[in-house]
């Protein structure tokens, strides 16, 4: 839906107006979404005359540095002089995810808070909390609209590329027709999807393409193909000279097996084992994730116990999936 008459999109337009000198921040261990609408909102503002200090506490994957403007960023370094009229906050469900901006929060007149999780808490002195769009982008994009922005194409790719990282390649259950509709909005306006593509989905250094490899072939399926597990151990990192961190996406290849409903991988690192848990739909694995002192999300959970032992947490995961796929039916 197209955001015509919406008093909270009224009310950020007449606080930016209003405004001269903004801080703007997005989460800690910030996302595509958090930096791209940073990125276009601080632009705006840029093109409006306005003073900007974008920040974000934590710097992100290198795969996001491509975005335009991230250069801009002050990672982890609070201005020297709190003289900030207004703030936004984006991406931020509570006043502390952005970071400690307790000095902030004392001294502006105005916050600004946009955000799209279902947690978001009404802390600001003009708050928009929408839990249908997909992202933040999303809203970012439809208030560019309300306010007939004319969204520069560096803009649009900011913008696109929380669009697309949020919604997982518009295919996870958050893409609604508005995602979509916002995305064709975004490629009118230059949005380079070529470019988010190619750095975001299509790049991936040989070392850990070779650990890919490494991974399936280490690929065990368990209590009659239901149950996938992968163990990587410090051997395995050393070997192929790879970071324990840079396993992303691992997890998720063995779901696409047919009969497979769970599927885990387990990383030695250094003084800890770290698990990661992956479920097609019929098992929460948040609730497993739990059961070790972790968390997540029905299909995507994980956790990591300091100075424990590779085969007791392998012995007790398996015990704790079997468990769960046993109750299916
Ligand atoms: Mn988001």
């Amino acid at each position: 839906m197209r955001q015509k008459n919406n008093p909270a999109f009224k009310a950020i337009a007449k606080a930016l107006k209003k405004g001269r000198k903004f801080f703007v921040a997005g989460h800690q261990n910030p996302d595509g979404d958090s930096l791209g609408s940073t990125l276009a909102v601080c632009s705006f503002l840029r093109r409006m005359g306005k003073d900007v200090y974008p920040f974000s506490s934590d710097r992100p994957g290198e795969d996001l540095f491509f975005m335009p403007g991230i250069d801009t960023v002050n990672f982890s370094v609070l201005p020297d002089e709190f003289d900030f009229d207004t703030m936004i906050l984006l991406e931020c469900s509570d006043k502390n995810r952005g970071g400690n901006l307790e000095p902030l929060f004392n001294t502006v007149k105005t916050v600004i808070n946009i955000d799209h999780h279902i947690t978001g808490e009404n802390y600001g002195t003009v708050n928009y909390i929408n839990a249908q769009a997909s992202s933040t982008a999303e809203i970012i994009t439809e208030f560019f609209e309300y306010v007939k922005a004319d969204i520069t194409p560096e803009e649009a790719t900011c913008l696109y590329t929380g669009l697309v990282t949020d919604t997982g390649r518009f295919l996870h259950s958050n893409t609604g027709a508005e995602s979509l509709r916002v995305g064709a909005v975004l490629l009118a306006h230059g949005a380079d999807i070529q470019k988010v593509n190619t750095v975001i989905y299509n790049t991936k250094p040989y070392k850990e393409l070779k650990l890919l490899g490494r991974a399936l072939e280490k690929l065990n399926l368990l209590h009659g193909g239901t149950f996938a597990e992968i163990t990587l151990t410090s051997r395995d990192f050393e070997l192929l000279g790879v970071d324990p961190r840079h396993t992303q996406g691992i997890v998720s290849q063995p779901i696409m097996i047919p009969s497979v409903e769970v599927s885990v991988l387990l990383r030695e690192e250094p003084g800890r084992i770290a698990v990661n848990l992956r479920s097609k739909g019929r098992i929460d694995v948040s609730k497993i994730a739990v059961l070790f002192g972790g968390g997540g999300h029905a299909r995507a959970a994980g956790f990591k116990v300091e100075g424990a032992k590779l085969e007791e947490i392998k012995t007790r995961l398996t015990a704790s999936v079997i468990k769960e796929i046993s109750k299916l039916q």
